[in-house]
């Protein structure tokens, strides 16, 4: 790996002339639109906002991290110059060959070089954007990890659960329900307890990568971090709480949660393209702590109507994490797996499968639909044969337009993982949300008399391109 921490990354980023820095910049929703309309586009650069407005020179806030083919292929320490598809390929193949590595604790680092405690803890001295107009604060954490640590099972969570800040020295965390972190926060919470928690606001662009990932529970994303990176990140144990910390990460705030203690959170411009989760009492983070590197960069993935830089990097990483689990599960010939980026890397998912045996289909439906990586959020599953290209929507679509019988071959099951981000389902009913299964195959029982598509033979195609190709695709 060619980087280190997130100040290598960005010199790796600027070598390949994909780093740009923007000056004067507001914080104030100026930024953050910016980024909004940056995070669209697919062959924009990282951006690096410096001398925001009321804020130090060098206090820096980064975003569209992973906004490119380039940049994502750094990241995960591949080859330059890959297509979308080869992107998605080299990731399945390293990503099947990672083995998790443990992190290392150091007694040290970076981070430590600025540290307020107690009553010096002051929020407002980083330049933490207000992203979108209708949000309901500033968002220090975005492209955050929020670090917690099961107390039963003693493993650490890193989740990118968003960060609001409250007022100097408290941030809102929102968590859905089912994700680790919240399982996690849970346990305490239930006995009383304080929950200790330390969010980094700004590191390695790895770190964010597996934070923003639904690996499997009970494996440290850190782990994970480590297998992409090849070596293994180097941890500081927290003074406040004991957690661990990235040794190079920019900021870090240290504190725990109050049992029982809530204060109104959002809203929230949210993935879906909605503000739909509104307001909610949400619990609150008391930052005992602040650790900073001289000239913290905060790193930034707000949110917004999809597509954007997170559907990007999501819809690639959770299609190959949905491969993985239906292998895991023992499903055979799955040709390939796309979670459309319209839907968020969620609410649409396309499995393509060469059907092998009656209920193929289905099977492999019901696990995309139902696994940890495709679960939360989900609203249709289709499953089409091995003809259709599944990130092409267009095919995708024909497929359903033609090989199915809506009474037949559209399933509707209840009472499925959904939440408060859940647009369509009304305020006061949320937390369950239904999911369209939809059998886009061919009829497993008529496949061999389901008509002929049309359209010429490959051999056919090759024979006449040789002859008319200029007619045919200009000179
Ligand atoms: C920029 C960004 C913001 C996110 N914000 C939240 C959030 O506020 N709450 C949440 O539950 N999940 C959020 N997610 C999704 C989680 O990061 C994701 O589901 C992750 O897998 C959770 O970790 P876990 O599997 O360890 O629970 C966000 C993802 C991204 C990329
Ligand atoms: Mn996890």
């Amino acid at each position: 790996m060619s980087f280190r921490d997130l100040r290598g990354w960005l010199q790796e980023v600027e070598k390949i002339g994909e780093l740009e820095v923007a000056k004067g910049a507001h914080w104030d929703i100026e930024l953050g639109t910016i980024t909004e309309l940056v995070h669209r586009q697919r062959n924009r650069p990282a951006v690096i906002f410096d001398e925001i407005p009321g804020y130090p020179k060098g206090h820096r806030v980064l975003v569209n991290t992973l906004g490119t083919n380039d940049r994502m292929a750094l990241t995960w320490g591949l080859p330059m110059g890959l297509s979308t598809m080869e992107l998605k390929e080299a990731i399945r193949q390293k990503y099947k060959s990672l083995a998790p590595i443990k992190p290392t604790l150091v007694s040290n680092g970076p981070v430590m070089e600025n540290v307020m405690n107690g009553r010096q803890v002051d929020l407002f001295k980083f330049p933490t954007p207000k992203w979108h107009e209708h949000d309901g604060g500033r968002y220090i954490g975005t492209g955050s990890v929020d670090i917690t640590m099961d107390p039963e099972e003693n493993w650490v969570n890193l989740g990118t659960y968003r960060v609001m800040i409250m007022d100097k020295n408290h941030v809102g965390f929102y968590i859905s329900p089912g994700k680790h972190g919240r399982i996690q926060r849970g346990k305490y919470m239930s006995e009383n307890k304080p929950v200790p928690v330390a969010v980094s606001c700004g590191h390695d662009p790895v770190i964010f990568l597996v934070g923003a990932t639904e690996f499997p529970y009970g494996i440290s994303e850190y782990e994970y971090a480590g297998a992409i990176k090849g070596q293994p990140v180097e941890v500081i144990k927290g003074p406040v709480t004991g957690l661990p910390i990235p040794a190079d990460a920019e900021l870090v705030l240290e504190g725990f949660v109050m049992p029982g203690e809530t204060r109104m959170e959002g809203p929230f411009g949210e993935w879906t393209g909605y503000y739909a989760s509104d307001t909610r009492p949400e619990p609150v983070i008391e930052v005992k702590a602040i650790y900073h590197r001289n000239n913290p960069i905060i790193l930034g993935s707000p949110p917004s109507k999809p597509p954007c830089e997170q559907t990007f990097f999501r819809a690639i990483f959770r299609s190959i994490l949905v491969e993985d689990e239906l292998a895991k599960a023992g499903i055979p010939d799955v040709t390939g797996v796309w979670c459309h980026e319209a839907g968020g890397a969620r609410l649409f998912t396309v499995v393509g499968i060469k059907q092998r045996y009656p209920g193929h289909a289905k099977q492999a439906a019901m696990i995309a639909a139902f696994c940890h990586a495709g679960g939360y959020l989900g609203r249709y599953v289709v499953v089409v044969d091995d003809d259709i290209d599944v990130a092409d929507i267009q095919e995708v679509l024909w497929a359903m337009c033609t090989r199915v019988d809506p009474v037949q071959d559209i399933e509707i099951v209840k009472d499925c993982w959904s939440g408060p981000l859940d647009p369509i389902i009304p305020v006061g009913e949320k937390g369950l949300s239904s999911r369209a299964i939809i059998n886009a195959c061919r009829p497993i029982k008529w496949i061999d008399s389901f008509p002929r598509v049309v359209g010429a033979s490959p051999e056919l195609v090759a024979k006449t391109v040789a002859k008319w190709k200029d007619l045919i695709y200009g000179k």
